[in-house]
C-alpha cells in the first residue's frame, strides 16, 4: 500500500568569492603589472539518491541546505578556492518540485543518480582580467554573484513494509499510536479503523519503517466480509506482517484461527508471509493466565507469541527488535 511522504526544503548554492584588485610588486620588476585573482565559485547543492535511506524523516528536522561560498581571489593571479558540492541524500523514488510552481525538477529513481537542485554563484573577476593596451594598471574587478536559491518540495511514494492485522477492537491502532507519530482514531468498539493508517517508525539505523495499521478482519472477510477485504489487496506487498490478538477477550485462541483462516482463504501467498504473533492487553492478564495463552497459542500458531500491552508501553521494545531482526535492519 501506499502513502505520499512530503517534505519542504529551502537550498541555496554557494555565493561566488569576490575578484580583487592587486598589483605585482617584486624587487626588480618596476611597475609590475595587475595581478589581483578571480573569486572561486559557489559551491551546488546536489540531491543523490541513496538506497539507504527510506523515508523522508530527516527532512522534517533540518530545512535549510546551503551550499559553501567560493572564496576571495587573492594576489599573484590566485583564483579563490571553490567549495565541494553539497550532496544531500535522499531515498530512491523520491520526486523532487519547485515548490511555488510544482514544476518537477526531477525524479531519483536509481541509487547514485544526482540532480543539482542550486548552482553556487560565479566568482567575480580580479583586475588581472582588466589589463588591456588603453588600461595599463586597471583597478576594476567585480563581486561574486549569489547563488540560486530555491523553495523544493520532496515526494516520496512510501510503501509500507510492516502491516498491523487483526480481528477489530485488538488494538491495532493503539499500537501504532504508540510506536510512531500516527494519531488514528482509537476506541473501543469495532471497525474504527475504516482505512489504513500509516507511521513511520524509526529504526535503529536511523531511517524509518513504515507500519500500516489495517482495518479490523473478521471472518468471512476474504468473500467481503466487514471492511478487511479491501485491505487485504494492501498488505499484499508488506514484507512483514504484525497479527495483533486481544489478550482480553473471551477466546484468544479463536480469535486468532478466525484472522488466520480469512489470510489463507485470501490467498495470494498471504498466509505464508512471514509473521509475528503479538498478544495485546497483557496486563488485563495475571501471571498463569499469561502462561496459559502463550502455551496455547504457541501449541497452535508454532511460534511463541510476544505479550504486550500497548496501552501500558509494555513489551514495545521486544516487539520492535523482534521486527527490525525480521526485516534484516
Ligand atoms: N486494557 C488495554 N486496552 C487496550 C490496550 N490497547 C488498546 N486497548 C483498548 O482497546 C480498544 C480498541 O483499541 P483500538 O486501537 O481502537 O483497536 P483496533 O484494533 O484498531 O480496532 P479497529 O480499528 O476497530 O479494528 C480501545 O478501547 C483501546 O483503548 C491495552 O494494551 N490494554
Ligand atoms: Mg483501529
Amino acid at each position: 500500500m501506499q502513502f505520499i511522504d512530503q517534505a519542504r526544503i529551502s537550498v541555496r548554492g554557494g555565493r561566488g568569492g569576490d575578484g580583487i584588485v592587486a598589483f605585482r610588486r617584486e624587487k626588480y620588476v618596476p611597475a609590475g603589472g595587475p595581478s589581483g585573482g578571480d573569486g572561486g565559485h559557489g559551491a551546488h547543492v546536489v540531491l543523490e539518491a541513496d538506497s539507504n535511506l527510506q523515508t523522508l524523516l530527516d527532512f522534517k528536522y533540518k530545512r535549510l541546505f546551503a551550499a559553501i561560498d567560493g572564496r576571495r581571489g587573492g594576489p599573484n593571479r590566485c583564483t579563490g578556492a571553490s567549495g565541494q558540492n553539497l550532496i544531500i541524500p535522499v531515498p530512491c523514488g523520491t520526486e523532487v518540485r519547485h515548490l511555488s510552481t510544482g514544476i518537477l525538477l526531477g525524479d531519483l529513481t536509481s541509487a547514485g543518480e544526482q540532480l543539482t537542485v542550486a548552482f553556487g554563484g560565479r566568482g567575480g573577476l580580479g583586475n588581472a582580467h582588466y589589463l588591456s593596451n588603453r588600461n595599463r594598471a586597471p583597478e576594476k574587478c567585480t563581486e561574486g554573484r549569489d547563488g540560486e536559491e530555491w523553495p523544493l518540495q520532496l515526494e516520496l511514494k512510501l510503501l509500507a513494509e510492516v502491516g498491523i492485522i487483526g480481528l477489530p477492537n485488538a488494538g491495532k491502532s493503539t499500537l501504532i499510536s504508540v510506536l510512531s507519530a500516527a494519531r488514528p482514531k482509537i476506541a473501543d468498539y469495532p471497525f474504527t479503523t475504516l482505512v489504513p493508517n500509516l507511521g513511520v517508525v524509526r529504526r535503529p539505523t536511523g531511517d524509518g519503517t513504515v507500519f500500516a495499521d489495517i482495518p479490523g478482519l473478521i471472518a468471512g472477510a476474504a468473500q467481503g466480509a466487514g471492511l478487511g477485504h479491501d485491505f487485504l489487496r494492501h498488505i499484499e506487498r508488506t514484507r512483514l506482517l504484525i497479527h495483533v490478538v486481544d489478550g482480553g477477550a473471551e477466546d484468544p485462541l479463536g480469535d486468532l484461527r478466525v484472522v488466520e483462516r480469512e489470510l489463507e482463504a485470501y490467498g495470494h501467498g498471504l498466509v505464508d508471509r512471514e509473521r509475528l504473533l503479538v498478544v495485546n492487553k497483557l496486563e488485563l492478564l495475571d501471571e498463569a493466565g499469561r502462561k496459559e495463552l502463550s502455551a496455547q497459542l504457541e501449541f497452535a500458531s508454532g511460534q511463541k507469541p510476544l505479550l504486550i500491552s500497548a496501552a501500558m508501553g509494555q513489551g514495545l521494545d521486544a516487539l520492535l527488535n523482534r521486527v527490525w531482526a525480521e526485516l534484516g535492519v
